[in-house]
């Protein structure tokens, strides 16, 4: 078992990338310190820990930075070496498993991204993520589990559940609320809907889950800066 002496994770309380990690460390029982970052004033720690990005996650374990959340899963796992495994030991399921958790990360950050820049998206981009989205839940399913939905009663979440709920535990309703559409939905998505269910009720899950709330009314101000920021401009 690893030194646990100094874990500090640095985030912000509303980042899915911090509540990955936030959520990797419960699962794995580590003990940490976890320190708010505040990313309208960068403190001197979060420049010098993570240069290139300038973001939050950060690890600081023993007084060495990690950054880049899928980065520091993989780090986790492989310094707290004990069980519950976050990536399985099958070296082809474990490249699976992180080909598929970059690949909804990558359809998520794209959205993202348009999201951000033009708001309420036109029908074509739905299209496109919702085309996207179905290789994922066709194909998850028929690589990974063609038994049926993952079950947490007596496995613990692992790495690509984590990257999963991280991407889509709030996707649904945060989308909704904000632009008017609904990215992923029961119908459509049934495997994913349901492993996503399966996992809002793991003990953890519910104890790194940010109020939905407060992440509605952080991200409509954003919304209305933006906006007002781009009004000014023009
Ligand atoms: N690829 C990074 C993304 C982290 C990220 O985007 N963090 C956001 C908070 S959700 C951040 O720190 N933003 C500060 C900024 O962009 O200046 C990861 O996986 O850790």
């Amino acid at each position: 078992m690893a030194e646990q002496s100094s874990v500090k994770l640095h985030g912000m309380w509303a980042s899915p990338y911090v509540t990955r990690v936030q959520l990797a460390l419960k699962l794995k029982g580590v003990k940490y310190e976890y320190i708010e970052e505040d990313l309208q004033n960068k403190s001197e720690l979060l420049l010098q820990y993570n240069p290139v990005h300038k973001k939050v996650p950060f690890l600081v374990h023993n007084g060495r930075p990690i950054a880049e959340s899928m980065i520091i899963l993989e780090y986790i796992d492989e310094t707290w070496t004990d069980p519950p495994y976050l990536l399985p030991k099958d070296p082809y399921l474990r490249s699976k498993h992180r080909f598929w958790a970059a690949y909804l990360q990558q359809v998520a950050e794209e959205l993202g991204k348009v999201l951000q820049k033009e708001g309420n998206p036109s029908e074509d981009m739905t299209n496109e993520y919702r085309n996207k989205m179905d290789m994922a839940e066709e194909l998850i399913k028929a690589e990974l589990f063609p038994n049926g939905c993952p079950s947490f009663e007596d496995a613990k979440p692992g790495y690509l559940d984590i990257v999963l709920y991280s991407l889509l535990g709030s996707f649904d309703y945060i989308a909704e609320e904000l632009f008017g559409f609904s990215p992923f939905t029961e119908e459509r998505y049934p495997f994913l809907a349901s492993w996503i269910k399966a996992l809002k009720v793991v003990p953890q899950v519910i104890e790194v889950t940010p109020p939905k709330a407060k992440v509605i009314e952080l991200l409509r101000a954003r919304r209305q800066i933006r906006a007002s920021n781009l009004q000014t401009k023009a």
